[in-house]
């Protein structure tokens, strides 16, 4: 053993002396240290960076919560991943579907998220920024009412701009899946809480209509508006609502907002 070492990774080297046991396990150390980057870099490429990358690696996984990377191996993020509609692969970054979260909430739980990944939740404008940054995406929200019917509105071409810019929301290349497009009306438009009003409105809309969304002047859509059980004027336009579908005083059992890589 040790006449190997000695003539292991120093022969030939001018102005070494032959190393001992002790030197070549220092060298095997440094060398191991060395390929660390080189190996995190694999595990990089391996772990998920969104719900397609899941899909990819086996597409008989079903719909449920995963954990995806999009941040690099060191933090993971769960999400819930709708592997079934449109093809799946989806990556869902907000959801309604039973009023068990508050979504009137300030700026900071908007930008970190909230709720609960196998219910209600919304994944962080951070995490969304980040998501759509990096892939173009495209993005499907599909609704239903308590009469039990389903529709969508697709987007060929969806992201959500940094914080530095307030967040904004691009939407673009509508498909109608029959709840007609009330988005493209908040394309452009920064995000807003009842914190931080960067609305177009001389008033607060998050305050106003009681949610947290890209509010324009104020809104078409109102996905984190207060869950109510279907038709209700009462206080008008502050429910879970899609205009162009039930219109403003109707709200939704059901409506999730998710985007995959385009194609
Ligand atoms: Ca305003």
């Amino acid at each position: 053993m040790q006449k190997n070492s000695e003539q292991l990774p120093l022969t030939g080297i001018p102005g070494l002396r032959p190393c001992s046991t002790t030197l070549t396990m220092e060298l095997l150390s440094a060398l191991l240290l060395l390929l660390v980057p080189l190996l995190s870099s694999c595990a990089a490429f391996l772990l998920p960076f969104d719900c397609s990358d899941i899909y990819k690696q086996d597409t008989t996984r079903p719909s449920g919560v995963y954990t995806i990377y999009p941040l690099g191996p060191l933090s993971g993020l769960q999400v819930f991943c709708d592997m079934s509609s449109l093809g799946g692969q989806w990556t869902v970054l907000q959801r309604r579907m039973d009023g068990s979260v508050n979504f009137y909430r300030p700026w900071a739980y908007y930008k970190l998220g909230f709720g609960n990944v196998a219910g209600e939740y919304w994944l962080g404008l951070g995490n969304i920024f980040l998501l759509s940054h990096k892939k173009k995406m495209e993005l499907l929200v599909i609704m239903e009412n308590f009469e039990g019917q389903t529709v969508y509105a697709r987007y060929r071409r969806f992201s959500v701009g940094p914080e530095s810019l307030g967040y904004p929301l691009h939407v673009s290349g509508f498909i109608d899946g029959g709840a007609g497009d009330s988005l493209t009306y908040h394309s452009g438009h920064k995000f807003s809480t009842f914190d931080m009003d960067m609305d177009s409105y001389l008033l607060n809309c998050a305050k106003l209509f009681l949610g947290g969304f890209w509010y324009n002047n104020c809104h078409r859509t109102n996905p984190n508006g207060v869950y109510r059980w279907g038709a209700d004027s009462t206080i008008n336009s502050v429910g879970v609502d899609w205009y162009t579908w039930k219109g403003h005083n109707y709200s939704l059992k059901a409506i999730s907002f998710m985007m995959r890589p385009a194609q």
